[in-house]
This record gives structure tokens, C-alpha cells and sequence, in this order.
């Protein structure tokens, strides 16, 4: 039996990095493996045959395919609760991240495969939920209060990829509690430690454990 529950991740994609932040910032321990989305590991795709990144298989065999999923994990099985089951409110802005938001960011960013409209036309559908959360933030420090919470962590890693579409335009772009509030993030221990470069994982290899020690 497996000491560690098995996560399989991939450094760049939002989804992984709100699963792996949740499970850094509730201290759960899991044997990461790496990989790239052109060469996932026939083990990952046994477990979970829709092959999409986060997977975690936890040490009964259990599969958790969904990263909303690894997230509630890290909510029930961590030592640290610094994360807490979310409110319908987050679940709600949630959604419209992952439903809405997300559907604009992909084509802002590959905007040559949807040549209906422009780049420009896709970056401001997107801007309506950066706007929903400007005007959160012009009353909290966080999204839902004072405290960062699930849905804070579940929504900035595509906001982060938003803002890096084009960095320039971002930086130039008037989102003054946005802009603090996505930094606070990239800027923190937690962030760094999910963005840690590691080797892709091979069959046979000694397992690597995640979150990674502090040197
Ligand atoms: N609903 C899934 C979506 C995960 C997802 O789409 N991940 C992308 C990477 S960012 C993926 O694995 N895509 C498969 C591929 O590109 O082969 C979740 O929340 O975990």
C-alpha cells in the first residue's frame, strides 16, 4: 500500500496549481509526479482514462479526477485547516470562473483558432469577471472578506494566466485591487513552493514528495 497519496500534476496548468495550493497551504503530503499533457504516464490513464491534470489517487485507490476535488481533499485531510469547506458564494464564483471566465481566457489566448472575433473582443469578455472581482476587492482584502479563503485560491492561478496573455496590456490595465491581490499570491512562500521546477516522473522512479522542503 502506498504511504502517500499519488498526485499527478503538471507545473503550468491552473487546475494542478489550485489543487497543489490547496494542499500546501492544509499541509497535506502527496508523492507528486510530473508530467507533460503530450506524454502522460500510461499508470495516470489507467487510473484515470479522461486524462486531465490534477489526478490524485489517495492510499485506499480511491481516483480524485476533478481539481475542485483534490481541493476538497485537502480541506478534509489536512493538518493545517488553513483552507475551509467554501460558502455557496465562492462555489458560485467559482463556476463562473471555470464556466465563463475560462472559456474567454482560452480564446484571448489562442485567439488564431477562433477567428469569429479578435483578440481584443475575447480579452474583454474576460475582463467582465476581472471586473466582478475588482469591485470585491474594492470592499475586502480578499474575495469573500478579510481572510483568504477556497475560492481566492481556486480562482487566481487564471487570473494569473489572464494577466500573462499579455503582460504589457495587464500592466498597464487599471485593476487596482486586482492587481495587489493576484501579486499577494505570486509573491507568497506557498506560490513558490507549487512552482518549484522538478524532473517529469518515470516509472521506477524514487518518489518525490510534495510540498517540497523549504532549503
Ligand atoms: N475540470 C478539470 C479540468 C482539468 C484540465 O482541463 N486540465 C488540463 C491542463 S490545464 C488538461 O489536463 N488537459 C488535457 C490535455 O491537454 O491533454 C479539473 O478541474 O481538474
Amino acid at each position: 500500500m502506498q504511504s502517500h497519496p499519488i498526485l499527478y500534476s503538471f507545473r503550468r496548468c491552473p487546475y494542478a496549481m489550485r489543487a497543489r495550493m490547496a494542499l500546501a497551504l492544509n499541509d497535506v503530503s502527496v508523492e507528486i509526479r510530473e508530467l507533460i499533457l503530450k506524454n502522460k504516464p500510461a499508470e495516470m490513464l489507467a487510473a484515470s482514462p479522461k486524462g486531465t491534470v490534477p489526478v490524485l489517487i489517495d492510499t485506499s485507490g480511491q481516483v480524485i479526477e476533478e481539481s475542485l476535488e483534490v481541493m476538497d481533499y485537502a480541506v478534509t485531510h489536512g493538518s493545517n485547516p488553513t483552507l475551509t469547506v467554501p460558502s455557496s458564494d465562492e462555489l458560485a464564483l467559482i463556476d463562473s470562473n471555470d464556466n465563463v471566465f475560462k472559456k474567454a481566457l482560452d480564446k484571448y489566448k489562442y485567439f488564431d483558432r477562433f477567428p469569429e472575433l479578435t483578440q481584443a473582443d475575447y480579452r474583454q469578455q474576460g475582463e467582465a469577471f476581472l471586473q466582478q472581482l475588482e469591485q470585491r476587492l474594492t470592499k475586502s482584502t480578499y474575495l469573500f472578506g478579510d481572510n483568504m479563503r477556497y475560492g481566492d485560491i481556486a480562482i487566481f492561478p487564471f487570473v494569473r494566466q489572464f494577466a500573462h496573455v499579455d503582460k504589457a496590456w495587464f500592466d498597464s490595465a487599471h485593476y487596482p485591487h486586482l492587481k495587489p491581490w493576484l501579486e499577494g499570491f505570486l509573491s507568497s512562500a506557498p506560490f513558490a513552493n507549487v512552482m518549484k521546477k522538478i524532473p517529469c516522473w518515470q516509472t521506477g522512479d524514487a518518489p518525490t514528495y510534495f510540498p517540497f522542503n523549504e532549503e
